[in-house]
Order: structure tokens, then sequence, then C-alpha cells
């Protein structure tokens, strides 16, 4: 009751004024208005903490790695999808686990705009800006990495996703990719129908795909990194594929499990049958995950930019986080595409409720 009190006050109140450049904006009046998480928070039992997180030095850290990313995609407002969670209380959620916290000063994605007006490229808009911030994204998930922490990267648009698979695949070559996603953003700037880069984080990294020269401007560092092999990533969640990403999947036999194999096979196998693919060879792999949540139904998740009806339930997106996290592999993980200028007040609250109780689900909450 104390909640739905605090919801219906807070959904009143807030007012939503972000800018692309963030400044004079706020995305969020206060830290309350997520639901039943914040009573709730137990980590998932294991044996020891080692166990559950095996790939992070103990004791555990998380490097929260703010991301506001919008040039990937036309919609001002995902710059505010760091700061939406962070108000929200993610920090004390991540306490409440187990984690010791610390928090990177969010990226600056906007001074290359001003010191370095991108040429125009419709076929990979904006490639200059996204190249440059996705690799300073790159640098600094690599370092954390390295420093034996967990990456939880909060986007911005899926574009980051250039950065943070970069250096996972740098850092963990061994590293399996969970794309949790209504679309497969494998898209090539040939490919692309809109030139918008959060559609192409795979298809650039994918090995295969691109040559070297057919880079972006911008990305060009990315042919320094390792390329994805077709093997080591599962989507989940699809169901707006393009006909030549479709076509790719197909040709290079991704394992990809759609909205209509979880409707035949339910989210329970689906996710049984992704860890099996990604672990059968070494139980102990790495694992990074990428949650954009427009996999989520839009009747859950409506503030975001590129909805698709159709999609994952309440508990189908808790599962699928919950799962991930309990194979005890995780080792890196990212949720992308909050955006809370495309709902009004209550779709905006509902949107961040459920994007931090997805990020406390794979940071090993779990129900008892
Ligand atoms: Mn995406």
């Amino acid at each position: 009751m104390f909640a739905s009190t605090i919801r219906t006050s807070l959904a009143s109140s807030r007012k939503v004024t972000c800018s692309a450049t963030g400044v004079g904006g706020r995305c969020l009046s206060g830290g309350a208005g997520y639901g039943n998480v914040r009573d709730q928070v137990l980590p998932t039992e294991q044996e020891t903490e080692r166990e559950l997180f095996q790939h992070c030095n103990y004791p555990r850290t998380a490097n929260v790695i703010s991301a506001p990313m919008t040039y990937g995609q036309p919609y001002v407002g995902t710059d505010c999808g760091p700061r939406w969670l962070k108000e929200a209380g993610l920090r004390s959620m991540l306490s409440n686990l187990g984690w010791r916290v610390k928090e990177a000063p969010a990226l600056d994605f906007d001074d290359f705009s001003v010191h370095k007006p991108p040429k125009v490229n419709n076929s990979a808009k904006n490639s200059h800006i996204v190249g440059e911030g996705t690799l300073k994204l790159a640098k600094l998930v690599e370092e954390t990495i390295v420093a034996g922490e967990f990456p939880l990267i909060l986007g911005g648009d899926h574009s980051i996703g250039l950065g943070s698979l970069a250096a996972v695949l740098k850092a963990r070559p061994d590293v399996g990719i969970i794309w949790v996603d209504a679309h497969a953003d494998l898209n090539t700037p040939n490919s692309s129908p809109s030139g918008n880069m959060h559609g192409m984080p795979i298809g650039l990294l994918m090995d295969g795909v691109l040559t070297p020269d057919e880079m972006p401007p911008g990305c060009e560092w990315v042919n320094d990194y390792p390329r994805i092999s077709p093997d080591s990533i599962v989507y989940v969640g699809l169901r707006d594929v393009d006909s030549e990403e479709r076509k790719l999947i197909r040709k290079l036999n991704i394992k990809a499990f759609t909205m209509t194999d979880i409707d035949r096979y339910g989210i329970g196998r689906v996710m049984e049958m992704s860890l099996g693919h990604l672990l059968q060879d070494n139980p102990d792999r790495p694992l990074h995950l990428s949650y954009d949540i427009d996999a989520v139904d839009p009747v859950f998740a409506p503030a975001t930019g590129t909805t698709v009806r159709g999609g994952l339930t309440f508990r189908e997106a808790h599962y699928v986080a919950e799962s991930v996290a309990a194979s005890g592999n995780l080792a890196s993980a990212e949720i992308v595409e909050l955006n809370p200028n495309l709902s009004d007040g209550s779709g905006a609250t509902e949107t961040v409720d459920l994007g931090l109780q997805i990020v406390t689900s794979l940071m090993g909450k779990s129900i008892i």
C-alpha cells in the first residue's frame, strides 16, 4: 500500500524533461516508485557467493558504467536511462545483494559533436560520434574486467553494444553472448533500412560479415578487436527481423530463439537451450548479457524507441535474467534503450520499475 501511494504521487509530480545533452534536464524526481523490489531484495542462495558470479574477484565489485548514448537512433531521451535507474535506487539494490558498488563518471558522448561535427553518412548515421563514444566505453569496460570487477553498463541506445562487446571479446576471448532483444541488431551500413546504428552492433562485430574497409567512418578501431564467432551468441525474444538479418542468421547458423520458440517451448526450456548451447563445451564459460528493454512487451515496457507488440511478459522478462545469473557464469551485462520521453508519466515509471527489477535479477536477486 505504501509503495502504491508513492507510485501515484510520483507519477503525477514527475516531469521528464531530459534533453539529448542532458543539460538542465532531469530524469526522475525521486528514488521510489519501483513496486515491490526494494523491500524484497534477497540474493540467490548458493553455497558461497563466489559460485554465483564465479568470474568476479571476491569481494564482488560492480562497476556501474553510464553510457548515455543517443546517437544510434533518432530520439532524444535515451540518455536518461542511467540516471533514471540510479535515481530509482540501483545502488542500494546492489548493496543489498552483497555487491560493492563503484560508479564511473558518466561517459560524455557530446564533446565529439561540439568539437568535431560528424560528416553526413546516411548509411550509418552519426558514425563518428558512435564510433568514438563506443571506443571510450570499450576501454572502460576492458579496464573493469581486467580489474576483476563486474561491468554493469547502463545505456543509452543499443549502439553502445559495439563498445561493450568489443571490450568483452578482447578481455575474455571465450565469452558467450546472450542478446535479449526484439531485433537482431545484425544490420550493416549496406543492409540497414534506417541507417540507425543501434541496429548494427552485432552486424559490425560478427565474423565474416564486414571487411575491414567497410567499417563505418569513426568505427575503424573495431578492426583491432576480435570478432564474434557465430556460435558464441544466442538471441532471445526476436520478433522484428529485417530480411538481410534473417538471411545472415540462417547462413551463419546463429542460435536464435524467437517469440514463436518461447510460445512453443516456454521461457524455461528456451533459457535451458540457450545456456546449454553456450556452455556445452565449457561449463565455466564467462557470459555477457545484453538486455534491450524492447524485448519486453510494450504493455510492460512502453518507454522505449522501437516497441514491437508480442514481447516477453513481465515474468518472462525476469526469468531470462534470473536464469542467466543462476548459471553462475554471468560476468558482464548491459541494459539499454530505456527512454522516459517516449511514454507518459506512468508508462515511464513502469518501464524504469521493470528495468531496475531486471537488473536486480541479473545481479543475483532471487525470490526465495
Ligand atoms: Mn537492440
